[in-house]
Parts: structure tokens; C-alpha cells; sequence
């Protein structure tokens, strides 16, 4: 059996669901694509300059001598009920990929095993790596060259039996392998299902997703929220899968149904959103920190309680959020303002205006004033 036969056959044992093989080459069209973002300002805020885009796209600047590349995908898709409902106050909506356990620790140890498992088969030293999302590769680029899957309209990586509903990495080696023939091409035809349900037109044009209007950017990125952005949330607490349920070609996605993506491990679907808004540090280590929304820090998730709160609009937030007006972070105390001024009441003009006289914050005063006018 060749060796990519047997590296394949490795890569199922490690419980990955899709495999593929590419060369080491440089990926110029995920560089050219990159750069014509960054030069447009479609990458504003995402760290990207020439000099990361450079190092994304030519594998070999990382690991010099590289070869070839195992592109690997694990599906989240799981079929469990939703977490129990304990309480019937609002509740928030969660990305899939973020409803159990952080896929990155489960994801890399399946890359070492992998890893592990190539040193063996090569039976001579050899030079592995191995990334997924937060390397220095171009995960989706790489998955479409090894033949892993294509991308979609909406920049998703479509694989054949689970649909979008995966997540990538690699390991980067090397030993020269056969490589797959990548993905064919434009498989959406006519369809545009995915650029019309986007709530905020981030799928600029076809096969481009602008990186500020994308909602689920918009619940990871720090600091105050742009206004006409908070309203398009909806309830969305972290990540945004609207473009990936429009699909049809995830109709008739497989599901892995790994145990840690379940969601009685994580924060679910649809946790509830007061006491998400009043969650302590110790709370967030528990039910946040495990999970892929973790890595945005408790007063993000809170930030986004609050704007979902205020979009949801039931009165039965108002006491929450008054209490966050008087929160120590700015950040919580001007998106309560917001949010309560979407929800309105007598009540909360009045503590607005309270607020408005002892914030010492000149971002939290200007959203507390702002939410005024609305009474
Ligand atoms: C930055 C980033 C984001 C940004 C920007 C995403 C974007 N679409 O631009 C934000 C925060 C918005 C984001 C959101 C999400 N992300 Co993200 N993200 C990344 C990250 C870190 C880098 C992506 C990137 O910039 N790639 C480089 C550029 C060049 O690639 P590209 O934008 O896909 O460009 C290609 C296309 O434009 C294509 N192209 C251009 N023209 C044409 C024309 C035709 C005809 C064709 C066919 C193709 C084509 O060619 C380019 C090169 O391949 C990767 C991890 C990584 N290290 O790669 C994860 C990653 C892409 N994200 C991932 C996930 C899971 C998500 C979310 C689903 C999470 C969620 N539920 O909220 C959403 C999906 C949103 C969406 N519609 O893309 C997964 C992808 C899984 C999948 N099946 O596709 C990745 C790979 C992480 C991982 N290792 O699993 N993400
Ligand atoms: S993830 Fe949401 S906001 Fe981003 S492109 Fe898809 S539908 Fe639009
Ligand atoms: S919704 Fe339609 S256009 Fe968008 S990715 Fe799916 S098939 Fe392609």
C-alpha cells in the first residue's frame, strides 16, 4: 500500500472524518484574494498586513524544506436535544460550532496522534507540524487544493458527506506525498441562497465575506458594538450560522455526533440571557471557558447578553440591565443603555438619567445619552 494510502487510513483512526493531500507550493490565489482585502479594508481589525498574508500563503516559510500537506476535517454536527430548559426567561442563540467543547484542544489531539502515527509509517526522521485555525495557514485554501471539499458562495468549506459543518486543520511535512486533485469549482450554479438570507450583506459578492458587517465577527470583536450592527444580531451570542442553515447543499449533512460537541458540555444552543448578563468570573469558567466562545473573556459574552436582551425586547430583562448600569465595565454599562432604551419604560428613562450623572466613562456617557433621546 502506498504511503498516503496508509496516512489516510491514519488519519480516519484519529477520527477525522475527511482527508486529502496537497503539495507545499504556495497558495497565490488566497494570497491575491488577501491582498486585494486587505487594500479594500475588508480585513479591518483582523491583524492581517502583507507580511502575515506573505507567511499564510507560502507554507514553506514555516517550515522550511515542506513538501506536502495533510488537510484534515472533523464535523460538530450532533444530534443531541437541546440542553434541558430550566428557566422561561430570554434566551440567546449560539453558533453551532461553539454549543459543546472547544474544538481547538479536540482537534489538536487528533492532530498529534495523526502526527505521531506519520513518523511511524515514514520509518525515517522527518519534519511534521501541525495547525488549525490559529496557524499560519490558509485552513479553507488548503482543504480545496487537497480536494478536501470546495468552497461555497459563502466562503465555507463544503465537504461531500458533512456538508459545512466541519471544522479544518493540517500537518505540514517533508515527505514528499501523492497529492489528491483539489475540489472542482463553482458548485452552487445559480444558487444564492446564502448572500440573501445574510442579515447584513457581508457576503459582498460572490465567494467574498466583508469581515465587518459578518455578525459572527461582530459577536467575537472587542470594545462597543457599531449600533445599526447590534440590531442585526438579533439574539446571536457568539458566531453566526444563518448562511450555513440557507444551504441547501447541508441539507443532507452526515453528522459526526462526537460526544464533546454535545450540547449538555457547553453553553448550548439557546442559553438563557440574564443569567448570562449577571454571570460571575466563576460562573464564566465554568460554562463559557471550555467551549470555543471562551476565548473572548466573559465581558464580551455579557456585552452580547445585553444587545440580544435589547433586541429581544422583553421586560423582564429591565432589572438586569438597570443593575449592569452600575457593571465596572464601560463596555456592559453603555450596552445596557442601549438595550434598555430598545426595550423603553419609565423606569429605565429615570435610571438613564441617574446613570448619565455619575458615568465617568466618555464612551459609556455618549450610549447613555444616545439611549436617552429614545424617551
Ligand atoms: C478570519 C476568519 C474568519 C473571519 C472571516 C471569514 C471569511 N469568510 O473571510 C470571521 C470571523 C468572519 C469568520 C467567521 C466564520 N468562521 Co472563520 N476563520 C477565519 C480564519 C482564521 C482565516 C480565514 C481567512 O482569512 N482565510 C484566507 C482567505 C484567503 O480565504 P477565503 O476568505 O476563504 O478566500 C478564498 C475564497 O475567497 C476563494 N475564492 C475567491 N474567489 C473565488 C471564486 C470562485 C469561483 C471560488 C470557487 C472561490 C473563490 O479563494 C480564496 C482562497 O481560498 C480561518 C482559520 C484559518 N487559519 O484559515 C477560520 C475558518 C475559516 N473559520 C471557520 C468557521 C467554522 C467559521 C464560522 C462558520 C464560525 C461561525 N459559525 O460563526 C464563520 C463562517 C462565516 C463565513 N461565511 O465565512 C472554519 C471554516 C470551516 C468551514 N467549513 O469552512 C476555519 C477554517 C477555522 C477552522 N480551522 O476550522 N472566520
Ligand atoms: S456568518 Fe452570518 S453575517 Fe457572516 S456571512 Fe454568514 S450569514 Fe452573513
Ligand atoms: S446557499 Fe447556495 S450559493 Fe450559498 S453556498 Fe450554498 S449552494 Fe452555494
Amino acid at each position: 500500500m502506498p504511503i498516503t494510502d496508509d496516512i489516510k487510513s491514519a488519519a480516519y483512526k484519529a477520527g477525522f472524518h475527511a482527508v486529502g493531500i496537497t503539495t507545499a507550493q504556495p497558495f497565490y490565489k488566497a494570497q491575491e484574494t488577501l491582498k486585494e482585502k486587505w487594500e479594500g479594508g475588508l480585513l479591518t481589525g483582523s491583524g492581517y498586513n502583507p507580511e502575515v498574508i506573505n507567511l499564510y500563503t507560502h507554507p514553506h516559510k514555516t517550515l522550511p524544506g515542506a513538501r506536502s500537506i495533510i488537510s484534515v476535517a472533523l464535523s460538530y454536527l450532533t444530534e443531541d436535544a437541546p440542553a434541558p430548559q430550566t428557566g422561561s426567561g430570554p434566551r440567546g442563540l449560539v453558533a453551532r460550532f461553539s454549543r459543546g467543547m472547544d474544538y481547538h484542544p479536540i482537534m489538536q489531539e487528533r492532530l498529534s496522534q495523526l502526527s505521531a502515527r506519520i513518523r511511524e509509517i515514514a520509518g525515517r526522521p522527518c519534519r511534521v507540524l501541525q495547525a488549525a485555525d490559529t496557524g499560519p495557514f490558509a485552513d479553507r485554501a488548503v482543504a480545496v487544493r487537497a480536494g478536501v471539499g470546495f468552497q461555497g458562495k459563502n466562503t465555507c468549506l463544503y465537504t461531500k458527506d458533512w456538508g459545512s459543518w466541519v471544522v479544518l486543520g493540517e500537518i505540514i511535512t517533508d515527505l514528499p506525498l501523492a497529492p489528491d486533485a483539489p475540489a472542482p469549482p463553482r458548485l452552487c450554479g445559480d444558487c444564492n441562497k446564502c448572500i440573501k438570507a445574510c442579515p447584513t450583506g457581508a457576503i459582498s459578492r460572490p465567494y467574498t465575506v466583508d469581515l465587518r458587517l459578518c455578525l459572527s465577527q461582530v459577536t467575537q470583536m472587542k470594545g462597543f458594538i457599531p449600533p445599526p450592527l447590534r440590531e442585526k444580531m438579533g439574539a446571536r451570542i457568539y458566531g453566526c450560522d444563518t448562511c450555513q442553515n440557507a444551504c441547501p447543499l447541508n441539507a443532507k449533512a452526515g453528522c459526526g455526533g462526537l460526544k464533546e460537541f454535545a450540547q449538555t458540555s457547553g453553553i448550548g444552543e439557546a442559553p438563557e440571557l440574564i443569567p448570562l448578563l449577571q454571570m460571575t468570573n466563576a460562573e464564566f469558567k465554568k460554562r463559557v471557558s471550555p467551549t470555543t466562545a471562551g476565548w473572548i473573556g466573559r465581558t464580551r459574552i455579557r456585552r452580547n447578553a445585553a444587545v440580544a436582551l435589547g433586541n429581544i425586547g422583553d421586560s423582564a430583562a429591565i432589572p438586569a440591565l438597570l443593575a449592569a448600569l452600575a457593571d465596572p465595565s464601560p463596555i456592559i454599562r453603555g450596552h445596557s443603555a442601549w438595550a434598555l432604551a430598545k426595550i423603553g419604560g419609565r423606569e429605565a428613562g429615570d435610571a438613564l438619567l441617574a446613570a448619565l450623572a455619575r458615568e465617568p466613562n466618555p464612551d459609556a456617557a455618549l450610549e447613555i445619552k444616545n439611549a436617552l433621546e429614545a424617551f
